[in-house]
C-alpha cells in the first residue's frame, strides 16, 4: 500500500519509522512518504493560512497549496483522509475498508481547518473520507494520521505473524475482549480463573465468550445494540 501524508509538522510523524510499522516499510508493504505542505508555497513567508471569511477566531489553511499538493501526489486510485473533529468516526470497519485501498493520502490539518473547497474539489476527481477519532479536539490531524495508520498497517498481509490474533482481538466481533492472564498461577494473593488453567477448550471458549459480553454490556452498552441476534436467523 502507497501512503503519502501532507502536514506542516513532518516531525511529528516520525514514530512511523518505529516498532511494527518501521518493520512493514522497511519490508515494502507499506510504501510510505510525509511531506511538507510548505513545499507548495511560493511566498518567502511560506504562508499556509490566512483570516476565516465570515469572522470567527483562529485560522484557515489557504486552498492553494493544498491543490498543488494533490495535484503532484493524488492520482485515480488515491483515496483522501482529512482527519478532523467534524468527521465521522473512525472504527475497526473503516480501518478494514482503508486496509484494502491501494494509495492512501492524509491532509492533516492544523488551526480550524483547510479550506472547505480543497475537499469539494478533490471530491470531484477521488473519494475523500473526513475521519474523527471521537468527541474531543486535538491540535491537528497528525496524531489521528499514526491513530488511522497504526490501526490499517497491522490489517495488512503479512504485517501480524499471528493472523489469529485479528480474530481474537476487541472489536473483531463487534464486543470487547475477555481479560488474559500469563503466568504465574497466582501473584500477589490474585489467582489467574481455575477454567483457563483446566485444558477443557470448549469451556474456555464459553467462559471467554461470557466474559466479553459482560464487559461490553458494562462498558460499552451502545454495541451490544449493534449485535446480530442469534435467534433472528439470517
Ligand atoms: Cl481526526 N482531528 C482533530 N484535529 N481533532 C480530532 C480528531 C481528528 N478526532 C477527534 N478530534
Amino acid at each position: 500500500m502507497r501512503v503519502d501524508v501532507v502536514t506542516i509538522f513532518p516531525d511529528y510523524l516520525a514514530p512511523l519509522d518505529l516498532s511494527l510499522i518501521g518493520k512493514a516499510r522497511a519490508a515494502g508493504t507499506l510504501d510510505l512518504a510525509v511531506h511538507d505542505l510548505r513545499t507548495w508555497t511560493h511566498d518567502v513567508h511560506r504562508t499556509v493560512d490566512d483570516t476565516p471569511y465570515g469572522g470567527g477566531p483562529g485560522m484557515v489553511m489557504r486552498p492553494e497549496p493544498w491543490g498543488e499538493a494533490l495535484d503532484a501526489l493524488a492520482g485515480p486510485e488515491t483515496h483522501l483522509i482529512v482527519p478532523s473533529p467534524a468527521g465521522t468516526p473512525f472504527s475497526q470497519a473503516t480501518a478494514r475498508a482503508l486496509a484494502g485501498d491501494s494509495h492512501l493520502m492524509f491532509a492533516c490539518g492544523r488551526y480550524e481547518g483547510i479550506d472547505q473547497r480543497v475537499l469539494d474539489h478533490a471530491a470531484s476527481r477521488m473519494r475523500v473520507s473526513e475521519v474523527s477519532l471521537g468527541d474531543y479536539v486535538l491540535f491537528g490531524g497528525e496524531v489521528a494520521v499514526l491513530v488511522v495508520l497504526e490501526a490499517v498497517t497491522r490489517l495488512l498481509p503479512g504485517v501480524l505473524g499471528n493472523a489469529d490474533s485479528l480474530v481474537e482481538e476487541s472489536h473483531a466481533d463487534g464486543v470487547l475482549e475477555a481479560p488474559m492472564y500469563t503466568k504465574p498461577p497466582s501473584w500477589r494473593g490474585l489467582d489467574v480463573p481455575e477454567i483457563l488453567r483446566s485444558g477443557d477448550h470448549g469451556k474456555i471458549a464459553r467462559w471467554r465468550r461470557e466474559q466479553a459480553l459482560q464487559r461490553t454490556a458494562e462498558r460499552r452498552p451502545d454495541l451490544i445494540a449493534g449485535l446480530e441476534r442469534p435467534d433472528q436467523g439470517a
